[in-house]
């Protein structure tokens, strides 16, 4: 079981690793900061995942993306974390809203 602020912290735990990889282990410090590089490495997986080229990530696309990196979400998990991420509430996510998730802390 887990609460609504798991499931993001999960998910953003998910990319931090996944980032860490990108940028060659860079991202191992307690406090993540945010890079050049790991902008670069957020906007790549991002692009990876838009799977329909449109510019923003979609529930269904974040899914794909949560599966892809080994981490299933189920679909109140999903919700919880689209929700986080979604911050204007426009049913999709935006790389900028998609970048802020890791600049808040
Ligand atoms: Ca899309």
């Amino acid at each position: 079981m887990s609460s609504a602020t798991s499931a993001s912290s999960d998910v953003k735990e998910m990319f931090t690793s996944e980032i860490a990889e990108v940028t060659d282990g860079g991202a191992e410090d307690d406090e993540f900061v945010l890079t050049e590089a790991h902008v670069v490495a957020i906007r790549m997986i991002f692009k990876q995942f838009d799977t329909d080229g449109s510019g923003t990530i979609e529930p269904v696309e974040l899914s794909k993306l949560c599966a892809a990196l080994g981490d299933p979400l189920n679909k109140r998990e999903l919700k919880e974390a689209f929700d986080h991420l979604d911050m204007n509430d426009n049913g999709k996510i935006g790389f900028e809203e998609f970048i802020n998730f890791w600049r808040e802390s």
